[in-house]
């Protein structure tokens, strides 16, 4: 289509798409209005494709990645560029009266994960795109995605996230397809809700189906007219309860009977989607695994096993074929190696809401302690792996037995898997466990969120052709030397903080330097991820500076983003103490016209967009060995900040990119913190490491209030008392030395302004290798065996 043809189809489609909605005329609508209208003429555009791209997948192995979160955010600017298309809307909303800009500011993010999992779900759907591959995503359509933090006097508040009315434009039903859901509480419709998910610069458009729950009749109507109101809605409000929210947690288990429902919900839905589709394209179901391959997002899906052998069993194949066809078909994904976050559902609850489905666990309970018993392992090994032991089921060693792939998300991390966590499989199906070191698009986390930077490479590299092929970010190296580019590579950064530096004023009313150290950490709350070591930093910064006030001090903004699970309360009170710092320091005039802290509330996608492209420095501080991968890391990487960090997750292998000179390192390495922690008392550096004692104490001597909740001495406690495995558990106070060493070393070396420059150009030079195309690539040849499918 040429310019103006696409100019005016815009121009007609949103304009019909208004009076369709309102009944009213375009010069009447509202921005939000207008946004919705967009999002329909969207989908619009790619309906042909996205039907040739559904029947094209339908002809082919294919593979389905199910995941209980796709943190999604916006979707429409990624739309217009993946499609080519942003200017032909500008201009055409232009003649409608409307700014692009600010329509887009219209969209509320699509919060439906966490954190890193479903981030790294979200980007794994636009490469899939983007290299035409047979990817379909299933989720939920979660009514409420994770809550909206506001913070009443420091303290971390939830409060539900009104992101979806009664719709969200950028979806459409396929009630047609609506799956009846079996629950011992009351079966429910599955209707599936399509997101397409477009490729840049390509036809194909992917489908990310993500369920809602309905009744099977909306209302009782004999309780109804019998003058029962309540008991008539009993079923329409058990079915909403569904899909009503996103359970906070980020790695720690949330063991609700209501979460273990939605996740069958999604599973069974999705697995009889796949088998409906399978059917209707090559009849047999014998075929089944030749043609799909579903991919298990961490353990929160793998109720789908035992539920996929069942509609077998229902179909009449027999146990033992369908169990071996699971095992050809599924592949089982590990994100952590912190005990607490292997799923664990008590028996009972299963065999209540699920009966039929646990006799199917049952089954393949027998059969796995029989293949072990085979090959005379020992006894007591069998009984650990087993996936029904000790009155519990063990989703992770269901997924390890059954999956036909076992994968961890960076090398270290997988190292942990086979030698620590999944040892015994590990020596039983040798070359089942496999890495697949995480990656993030460069469409999002560099193209769109820095346009400024990526018109700057576009013109030294002559082409926009690193969007698709990162690894032509490579050819940046030389300007590493080129003082003129670093200049440039600076001007960009300047304006990237300056929009943070504007984010920042308007929503919180902190007024910051743009020339300042912008050092930020952005992730979820949690003590293994350590925002206490910075925040314990930033303290001893200030008394340092309180006691010399004429030194040479680099002035510096610590930014932080968090939230918190809402149970977790130390999470919570960590928060508070890092509010209570930042209320000290940026109200003290001796010390805040050097440094300030900022905690940016509610942090969100959108929020990550403005502020990794403004970061200088990039805090991945986690004690290592406990961060599975981290993906902030690299989007960090990408826009040039250089990062501060331990040798843990996928920092090992930026590390292995970037070279010890253009990062800082600190802290025990992970085989050192295994040799070190059994004997670990944190009085030893607490009482030695200068400034340490007195910055720990502020939690017990008065210098903060937590309006006497016994909060920050419970913090305390958790850091000072107790055996070595309790005691300090993720080694705050072992690393500060190192770690002021580190961040005091960066501080200086920014004022080197080149240098700095230089080192950050080499960061985003190196940075090719982490996008989530070089990732999905190696899931594509180890693991799915797909091919390309170019509509
Ligand atoms: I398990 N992760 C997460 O965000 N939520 C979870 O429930 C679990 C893991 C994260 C890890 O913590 C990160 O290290 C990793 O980068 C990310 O998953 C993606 O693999």
């Amino acid at each position: 289509m040429s310019k103006k043809k696409l100019k005016d189809f815009f121009k007609q489609s949103i304009s019909s798409h208004i009076k369709a909605n309102s009944g009213q005329d375009v010069s009447q609508a509202t921005e939000a209005e207008v946004w919705a209208a967009l999002s329909r003429a969207i989908i619009e555009h790619v309906a042909d494709n996205w039907a040739e791209t559904k029947k094209a997948y339908d002809k082919t192995r294919q593979e389905h990645y199910l995941s209980a979160e796709f943190l999604v955010g916006r979707s429409t600017l990624n739309n217009l560029v993946n499609l080519d298309i942003y200017d032909e809307a500008k201009d055409a909303l232009k003649d409608l009266g409307f700014d692009l800009t600010s329509i887009l500011e219209e969209e509320n993010d699509a919060a439906l994960g966490n954190g890193g999992l479903g981030r790294l779900a979200a980007c794994f759907m636009d490469s899939s795109a983007t290299l035409d591959m047979p990817v379909t995503g299933y989720g939920i359509l979660y009514r409420h995605g994770l809550f909206k933090q506001v913070f009443d006097n420091g303290y971390q508040v939830e409060t539900p996230d009104v992101w979806m009315e009664d719709d969200f434009a950028p979806v459409v039903p396929h009630r047609d397809e609506k799956q009846r859901i079996e629950l011992a509480t009351g079966d429910v419709y599955a209707v599936p809700y399509d997101l397409p998910i477009t490729g840049y610069h390509t036809d194909n458009v992917n489908t990310l189906r993500l369920w809602k729950a309905e009744p099977l009749t909306p209302f009782d109507i004999h309780d109804f007219n019998a003058g029962n109101f309540q008991e008539a809605l009993e079923e329409k409000n058990q079915a909403e309860d569904i899909w009503r929210v996103l359970y906070p947690n980020d790695t720690t288990h949330e063991g609700k009977v209501l979460r273990l429902k939605q996740q069958y919900f999604f599973a069974s839905a999705s697995v009889k989607d796949i088998i409906r589709r399978h059917k209707e394209n090559h009849g047999d179901l014998r075929t089944f695994a030749e043609f799909n391959s579903l991919q298990l997002n961490d353990t929160h899906p793998v109720i789908a096993i035992p539920e996929l052998i069942r509609l077998f069993m229902e179909e009449g194949i027999e146990f033992d074929e369908a169990s071996e066809i699971a095992k050809a078909t599924f592949a089982y994904t590990n994100h952590t190696v912190l005990a607490e976050a292997l799923e664990k559902w008590d028996i009972n609850i299963v065999k209540e809401l699920i009966p039929n489905v646990y006799s199917v666990i049952e089954k393949i309970d027998a059969k796995f302690r029989a293949e072990l018993a085979e090959i005379d392992a020992h006894p007591g090994k069998i009984e650990y792996m087993s996936m029904i032991h000790d009155g519990q089921v063990h989703m992770a060693w269901l997924a390890s037995y059954v999956s036909y792939s076992i994968n961890g998300v960076a090398q270290l991390h997988t190292d942990i898997l086979r030698k620590d966590t999944l040892h015994d499989w590990e020596d039983i199906y040798p070359g089942k466990i496999n890495n697949k070191t995480n990656g993030v698009t460069p469409r999002r986390w560099l193209r769109n969120t820095n346009p400024e930077l990526s018109a700057l490479i576009t013109k030294l590299l002559g082409n926009e052709d690193w969007v698709k092929h990162a690894d032509k970010l490579e050819e940046l190296l030389p300007f590493a030397d080129d003082k003129k580019v670093l200049k440039q590579f600076l001007d960009v950064k300047k304006i990237k903080k300056q929009q943070l530096a504007d984010m920042v004023e308007t929503s919180l009313g902190i007024k910051v330097d743009v020339d300042a150290q912008f050092d930020i950490m952005i992730k979820r709350l949690h003590e293994y991820k350590r925002q206490l070591l910075d925040a314990f930093y930033i303290l001893d910064l200030y008394y340092r500076i309180k006691e010399n006030p004429q030194e040479d001090w680099t002035p510096r903004v610590f930014f932080f983003g968090a939230k918190a699970a809402s149970g977790y309360v130390r999470a919570k009170t960590i928060i508070k103490f890092i509010n209570e710092i930042a209320e000290l320091i940026n109200n003290d005039s001796d010390v805040n016209n050097i440094i300030k802290v900022v905690f940016v509330e509610n942090y969100n996608v959108s929020k990550a967009e403005v502020l990794f492209p403004a970061a200088d420095l990039s805090e991945q501080i986690s004690m290592a060995g406990k961060e599975a991968s981290g993906t902030g890391n690299m989007k960090f990487m990408m826009n040039g900040a250089l990062t501060i960090g331990t040798l843990d997750g996928a920092n090992v292998e930026i590390n292995g990119q970037v070279g010890d000179e253009n990062m800082f390192l600190f802290g025990a390495k992970e085989e050192e913190i295994v040799e070190i922690l059994p004997s670990y008392d944190p009085k030893v550096p607490y009482e030695k490491t200068p400034g340490l004692k007195r910055v720990v104490d502020t939690l017990i001597d008065g210098t903060f209030s937590d309006d006497n909740q016994g909060l920050f001495q419970d913090l305390y406690n958790s850091l000072m008392v107790g055996d070595w495995d309790q005691a300090d558990q993720y080694y705050v106070l072992g690393d500060f030395a190192s770690y002021r060493e580190a961040k005091d070393r960066a501080a200086v070396e920014f004022n080197d302004k080149e240098t700095w420059a230089r080192k950050a150009w080499i960061n985003i030079s190196k940075s090719g290798v982490f996008s989530s195309d070089r990732t999905i690539r190696e899931y594509v040849e180890d693991i799915w065996k797909i091919e390309e499918t170019k509509i």
